[in-house]
């Protein structure tokens, strides 16, 4: 903090005071809109107005910055996200997509009821890397699709910070296959979670709404749902984004 130059010192300042007038859940587009800001340095001045804001007695306040310096720390490091859905919902090819680097590629020529689907399954998991924003850089683990893998299930949701389930809006007699997935991973892991509507492009293919309600989602208590082409590279990072965002308003377990 000595070293920081003044002008520097006082951009931080500023974003802190911003971030504590900006309305609830807003937190993460400002700094997104403040991206060259979220460095290691603002987790430090958070922490030290936080540490004063205490010192007057505001903890409230004080409990707030500490929060957010918490979950930037936290943003800066590598984030595991998990990309989970039945057979052919679209996960390898969602990695595929954004990653950044070659994806480790388990799949294997499908032998079973899966083969009348496609000819390839993924057998491990997917594995690609994205670098999101200078600071960021986010792992994603595709499951395998067949309960079959479901181990493998266990081993990526038990480690991911976040994840996407994706569902396949043209294929409603797996709808209750997919409830199965959820409540799976709702047993091993109380982490934030949206779910890709893939598949819309299909004419069979229910509306997000209905796929919704479909997978037992009535109320307000529902997650946040997107429709995504996971052959798009820009639909898929806007999921990815959507995660993220819906990540830092429920908050990530640190
Ligand atoms: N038309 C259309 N095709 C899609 C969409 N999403 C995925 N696909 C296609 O669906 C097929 C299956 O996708 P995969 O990515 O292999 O599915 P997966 O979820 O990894 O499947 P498993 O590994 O077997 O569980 C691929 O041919 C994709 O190109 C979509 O939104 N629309
Ligand atoms: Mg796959």
């Amino acid at each position: 903090m000595m070293r920081m130059k003044q002008k520097q010192l006082q951009a931080y300042l500023r974003l802190v005071q911003e971030l504590l007038s900006c309305p609830h859940g807003q937190e993460w587009i400002l700094l997104e809109h403040n991206e060259q800001l979220v460095t290691p340095e603002l987790v430090q001045v958070l922490e030290q107005v936080a540490e004063q804001m205490s010192a007057e007695g505001k903890v409230d306040t004080a409990k707030y910055l500490h929060h957010w310096a918490m979950q930037i720390n936290h943003l800066m490091e590598i984030m595991r996200l998990a990309i989970a859905g039945p057979v052919s919902s679209g996960k390898s090819t969602f990695i595929r997509s954004v990653s950044e680097i070659e994806v480790v590629d388990t799949d294997r020529k499908a032998t079973d009821e899966t083969a009348k689907l496609k000819q390839n399954t993924t057998v491990a998991f997917d594995f690609g890397r994205l670098q999101f924003g200078p600071n960021q850089v986010l792992h994603l683990y595709g499951t395998p699709g067949q309960s079959r893998f479901d181990f493998m299930w266990d081993l990526i949701i038990r480690k991911a910070h976040a994840y996407i389930l994706l569902v396949a809006a043209h294929r409603p007699h797996e709808f209750r296959y997919t409830r199965g997935i959820i409540s799976f991973m709702k047993q091993r892991a109380d982490i934030p979670m949206i779910i890709g509507v893939t598949h819309t492009d299909s004419p069979e293919a229910w509306s997000k709404e209905n796929v919704m309600i479909a997978l037992g989602y009535y109320s307000n208590n529902s997650p946040p749902a997107l429709i995504v082409d996971p052959r798009d590279r820009g639909s898929a990072a806007q999921a990815l984004l959507g995660l993220l965002q819906h990540s830092m308003k429920v908050g990530i377990k640190l």
